[in-house]
C-alpha cells in the first residue's frame, strides 16, 4: 500500500473520530442542562365520582364516543389498588377519545417526555387498541391482550419547531369493553442557554479541526 493511500485512510479515521466526539459531547451536554416542567399529571383519583360514560374530567374533554371512569370502591374494579382509571370504550357502543383541556406550547429543542399506564380490558378475550397522540409531534397505536396488567409506557422525543398540541387518547372499538388507562404524565425539558452556547462553540471548534485535517492529505 503506498503512502498516500495510507494517509487518506488515516485522515478518514480522524474525521470519523472527530464527528463521534462531537456527537458524544452534544449528548452529554444536553442531558445535564435542562429544566423540567410538568405539563400534565393525572391518576384520575381526584375525580368526584365513578360513572359509566363519565364526562366531567378535571383535565380532559371527551370529544368523541364515551369512556367509563371505574375502579376504587368496587365499581367495576378489575385491577384493585389503582384507585380510579378509565375504560376507553364506554357504554354507548362507541369507544371514546379523551383530549387534554389544555393546549401545550413547545419550542424548538424542547424534549418531551410522555408516560402512561395501559392495561388489557380484563373481560373479553380480544386485543384492544388505543391511539395516543400529541398534536403532530407524536402518534402511536398501542394494542394489549385481555389479561395484561397495568404496564408503563414512556416515550421521549425532541421538538423540531414551535408547536401547539393537545394530548389525546383515542380508544378503538365499539363493544363497550376497552383498554384501561391510568397515570398519565407529560413533561417538557427546556435546554438552558449556557448549554446551547457551549454546543455552538464546540461545533465551531470541530469544523476548524476538520478543515485543518483536510489540507495536507487531499493534495496529491
Ligand atoms: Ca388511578
Ligand atoms: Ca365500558
Ligand atoms: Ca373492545
Amino acid at each position: 500500500m503506498n503512502k498516500s493511500i495510507v494517509l487518506k485512510i488515516l485522515n478518514k479515521i480522524g474525521i470519523a473520530l472527530t464527528a463521534l466526539t462531537a456527537i458524544g459531547f452534544a449528548s452529554t451536554n444536553s442531558v445535564k442542562a435542562a429544566s423540567v416542567t410538568t405539563l400534565l399529571q393525572d391518576s384520575f383519583d381526584q375525580e368526584n365520582s365513578t360513572a359509566l360514560n363519565y364526562d366531567h374530567f378535571a383535565n380532559w374533554n371527551v370529544i368523541k364516543g364515551s369512556v367509563d371512569l371505574i375502579g376504587s370502591v368496587g365499581f367495576y374494579d378489575f385491577l384493585p389498588a389503582n384507585g380510579l382509571y378509565v375504560d376507553l370504550d364506554g357504554s354507548t357502543g362507541q369507544a371514546g377519545t379523551i383530549e387534554s383541556k389544555k393546549t401545550f406550547n413547545f419550542q424548538a429543542g424542547d424534549t418531551v417526555n410522555l408516560s402512561f399506564q395501559l392495561a388489557g380490558n380484563q373481560r373479553d378475550n380480544v386485543t384492544d387498541s388505543v391511539t395516543v397522540s400529541l398534536g403532530n409531534l407524536f402518534s402511536e397505536t398501542f394494542s394489549l391482550p385481555r389479561s395484561q396488567a397495568f404496564t408503563n409506557f414512556t416515550r421521549s422525543f425532541t421538538v423540531a419547531s414551535i408547536t401547539n398540541a393537545t394530548l389525546d387518547f383515542k380508544g378503538i372499538g365499539k363493544d363497550n369493553i376497552g383498554l384501561l388507562l391510568d397515570n398519565v404524565t407529560l413533561t417538557k425539558s427546556v435546554p438552558e442557554p449556557g448549554s446551547i452556547m457551549g454546543l455552538l462553540a464546540f461545533g465551531a471548534f470541530g469544523a476548524t479541526s476538520l478543515r485543518k485535517r483536510k489540507q495536507p492529505t487531499f493534495r496529491n
